[in-house]
């Protein structure tokens, strides 16, 4: 019986793990990537947000202000050699589901995905945009990451 208690209690922190895990891994940057300062000045909902990544000039606009539940194409533009762009929106503090999105090169030195985000059960808009990129450089892949502060809109 202690046997089997003990048995319930690793499976439930094997459990805890696999839930949780995949949340704290996505969130936390790669423990290499250079965290690049927050840009000044940066409302990507009102106008493209621009900043430089080792020389090299990044834009991140949209095509529309983000309301939730309705899509909007959110684009990144670089020449520099990106093999992957990802974004990740999260709420300071509040569990907001998977809001995790991988662009696709559209054309060279263009990044684009649809973003959809859902509505906040408590009425809040001020999210948070996790940009990765991964540059792959002869010397090993480097990993880069900015945080973009972002309102949404009241779709009414
Ligand atoms: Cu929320």
């Amino acid at each position: 019986m202690k046997q089997l208690a003990g048995l319930a209690a690793l499976a439930a922190v094997f459990i805890a793990i696999a839930v949780l895990g995949p949340r704290y891994l996505r969130q936390a940057p790669d423990p290499a990537a250079v965290v690049l300062p927050t840009p000044a000045n940066c409302a990507l909902s009102a106008t493209p947000c621009e900043f430089a990544i080792d020389g090299y000039p990044i834009r991140v606009s949209l095509d529309r202000a983000l309301v939730p539940l309705k899509p909007a194409q959110l684009t990144i533009e670089s020449q520099a050699p990106f093999d992957t762009v990802r974004v990740d929106f999260e709420m300071l503090g509040m569990e907001m589901g998977d809001n995790h999105f991988l662009l696709k090169p559209t054309s060279p030195g263009v990044w684009s995905q649809t973003i959809i985000l859902p509505v906040c059960s408590l009425g809040r808009s001020d999210w948070i945009a996790y940009i990765d990129w991964v540059l792959e450089t002869p010397a090993g892949s480097r990993n880069y990451r900015v945080q973009l502060p972002l309102l949404t809109q009241n779709a009414y």
